[in-house]
């Protein structure tokens, strides 16, 4: 099977595993698991805040620094494709109780201006408005990178404001691999950031959450009541560690296979959505193909794919999709279209 559903659908290497069984490990509720908290060190200076925690997925490391950095009752911005508001089950509404207040950006990216038109006014109507939350890269638009001095400008706008900021880095090293900077440089206009291990990083699991000293110590609190405190868990920072030091060096790769099967795609007539910056490719379809009909052909002939809705297809590269893969992926699909 040629994998395209996601990056969540890598298996750990050979190395990594090895990694793994060799793990020391403690009672890390306890915070006595050494591994975790070298994993926990490594990442937040990679992304430099001064602390991080490992959580049990993406997913928990948003809600968990949603019920840190606000209260019950609390408004908080999210952008409208955004994952946290689509893809995370309402847990900010249902068990944060968050009102989310949705501002609709471009590819993920949001200036100032439109965060200003969504910013309610102090006065007793309204909740108080303490997040503002971004994703980059931003998924629903094709794995985007968002426009960093747009960033900066809304950053700086929401700190004045009294604002705090968060990021669903959840792919954050392939838009600092895309954008050939240090991961640390997209981060810092945040408070905290997510980013997940279990992507195209390679890891069997785990996300890790990174902030401020007095941040991250009460966000382990929060993630303690989501039931997300492990024991040794040292055996997931394990796989962690491998997937920040050798794994998030191969992105690019990923990146270049993305572009090389967008072009074929396009040379069979199919329209790409996305500038394809990183490992996601949007396609649309016209006329009378409809998504679900493609993918199951394209799935008899060994390719797996996710629809988006009817007529939109998402497409990811990962470390487990070689040259090889791509050619016969387009190979299978030529014939279906043919
Ligand atoms: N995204 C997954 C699925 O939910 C669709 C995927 O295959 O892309 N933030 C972003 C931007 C994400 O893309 C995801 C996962 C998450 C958060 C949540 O991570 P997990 O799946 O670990 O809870």
């Amino acid at each position: 099977m040629i994998d395209l559903r996601s990056d969540t659908v890598t298996k750990p290497p050979l190395a990594m595993r090895e990694a793994i069984a060799a793990a020391e490990v403690g009672d890390d509720v306890f915070e006595e698991d050494p591994t975790v908290q070298r994993l926990e060190q490594a990442a937040a200076e990679r992304l430099g805040k001064e602390a991080g925690l490992l959580t049990a997925s993406g997913t928990m490391g948003n809600l968990v620094a949603l019920l840190t950095h606000a209260s019950p009752g609390d408004e908080v911005i999210l952008e409208a494709d955004s994952h946290i508001f689509n893809y995370e089950a309402g847990g900010a509404a249902r068990v944060a109780g968050l009102m989310p207040r949705l501002v609709s950006g471009r590819r993920g990216t949001f200036d100032s201006k439109q965060l200003a038109a969504v910013l309610r006014p102090d006065n007793i109507h309204f909740p108080p408005t303490t997040l503002v939350c971004m994703e980059n890269t931003h998924n629903a638009s094709g794995g985007s990178v968002l426009d960093q001095p747009t960033v900066q400008e809304t950053a700086a706008y929401a700190r004045e404001r009294g604002l705090a900021l968060h990021l669903d880095g959840a792919r954050i090293f392939n838009a600092a691999a895309a954008a050939d900077v240090e991961p640390a440089e997209l981060c810092e206009p945040f408070d905290s950031v997510m980013f997940c291990l279990s992507k195209g990083l390679a890891a069997p699991v785990g996300s890790v959450l990174v902030g401020s000293r007095g941040f991250i110590q009460k966000a382990r609190q929060r993630r303690k009541l989501l039931g997300g405190g492990m024991r040794q868990a040292g055996v997931i920072a394990a796989a962690g560690i491998y997937a920040l030091e050798v794994m998030a060096k191969r992105l690019t790769e990923d990146h270049r296979r993305a572009r090389c099967l967008a072009d074929a795609l396009t040379g069979l007539g199919l329209t790409v959505m996305n500038e394809v910056a990183t490992n996601i490719i949007n396609i649309r379809l016209s006329g009378d193909l409809s998504a679900y009909a493609l993918l199951s052909a394209w799935r008899s002939a060994g390719v797996a794919a996710l629809p988006r809705d009817e007529k939109n297809i998402r497409l990811v590269l990962h470390y487990e999709i070689s040259d090889d893969d791509v050619t016969a992926a387009v190979a299978a699909l030529a014939q279906i279209l043919g």
